[in-house]
């Protein structure tokens, strides 16, 4: 069972829960979503998804849909300069570049990607326009900075100041650290994931990340990867993946736990499922730290971890919440 941690409780969300109908179970297909109401609802990563959370509660609260919801949710924890996690604001790599990984998926199982993208601010913006104005899913390094350039996203120069200024005092006490993995947790993590479900009973998830702190060069981890850091079917739910990108792709992550889902899991225990898989993958479990968040295509959401400490941001039209996930081991 997950455990509240916070509950704050947003009178703009209590006035709409007039508004919206909640629908049973058996109503539900993907032809009727589009005449129906559905309790519209927001997921995101770790606590830096509260903020991004009510962003995109103003576009789906307001009769928008789930596409734009995540892609305006994001893009508040990508403008965080101050976040060292997302966004041109995260750290380096290894080089003291600061490369950047984003993908996003909608009803239709459309998607857009782009990974090791450097000196643009918004990431899951250029993601979306590779969905909607190309023929591919994903453009990576120089190709995904020319074609942002192209569609009138501007050239910013990283790595920030501050940013600049962490790097070499990384540089400086950790001269073997490329050998160590990062420890990642609730003081210290990467990647904001999205999953939202508008009125008419769509989900959409996009997510975005600057990835391993002082990652190898060239380095891209599950985040952008379709199926790995997130995975949508309509016809089933959502999940999106954080942590250790190494061991999420290696299980193809937020598939198998949609997968999981469609076998008739609950969003819980098809991320739990997918947990226990990394952990019987993995020898070395120390510092492994990944979890995994869910929505199915009634609502119902759920999440684990490897480790506790890893929670998410709930929002629906009576509650904006942190809620802590199930684990598998204490740290
Ligand atoms: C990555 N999955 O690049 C991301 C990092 C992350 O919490 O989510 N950290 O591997």
């Amino acid at each position: 069972m997950v455990k509240r941690r916070t509950f704050i409780k947003l009178s703009a969300l209590g006035a709409l829960a007039g508004i919206v109908k909640p629908v049973s179970a058996h109503e539900f297909s993907p032809q009727s979503a589009r005449r129906m109401n559905f309790v519209p609802k927001v997921i995101s990563t770790w606590e830096h998804g509260m903020a991004a959370n009510q962003a995109a509660w103003e576009v789906i609260s307001t009769g928008g849909n789930a596409l734009d919801a995540v892609e305006k949710g994001l893009r508040v924890t990508e403008a965080d300069v101050s976040n060292r996690s997302v966004g041109i604001g995260g750290r380096p790599d290894a080089s003291g570049r600061v490369t950047l990984d984003a993908c996003i998926m909608d009803q239709d199982s459309r998607c857009g990607a782009v990974a090791c993208l450097d000196g643009i601010d918004h990431p899951v913006s250029v993601a979306r326009k590779v969905m909607e104005d190309t023929q591919h899913v994903m453009l990576v390094g120089e190709g995904a900075k020319k074609f942002a350039l192209s569609k009138g996203f501007k050239k910013i120069k990283t790595p920030l100041k501050e940013v600049k200024k962490d790097y070499q005092n990384w540089k400086r006490e950790q001269a073997e650290a490329l050998a160590k993995k990062p420890t990642i947790n609730v003081e210290n993590h990467d990647t904001i994931g999205m999953l939202a479900m508008d009125q008419n009973g769509n989900i959409c998830g996009a997510c975005t990340t600057s990835g391993w702190a002082y990652k190898l060069p060239g380095r891209v981890g599950d985040s952008p990867i379709i199926g790995s850091g997130l995975f949508i079917d309509n016809e089933v739910g959502g999940a999106v993946a954080t942590g250790l990108g190494e061991a999420i792709i290696r299980i193809a992550g937020s598939h198998t736990v949609v997968e999981l889902m469609r076998n008739g899991n609950s969003p819980e225990e098809a991320c739990r499922i997918a947990v226990e898989r990394i952990i019987a993958k993995h020898s070395d479990l120390e510092g492994l730290q990944c979890g995994f968040i869910a929505m199915d295509r009634y609502g119902n959401v759920g999440g684990y971890s490897v480790y506790n400490g890893f929670n998410f941001a709930y929002t629906d039209p009576k509650k904006h919440e942190l809620i802590n996930t199930a684990f598998d081991r204490k740290w």
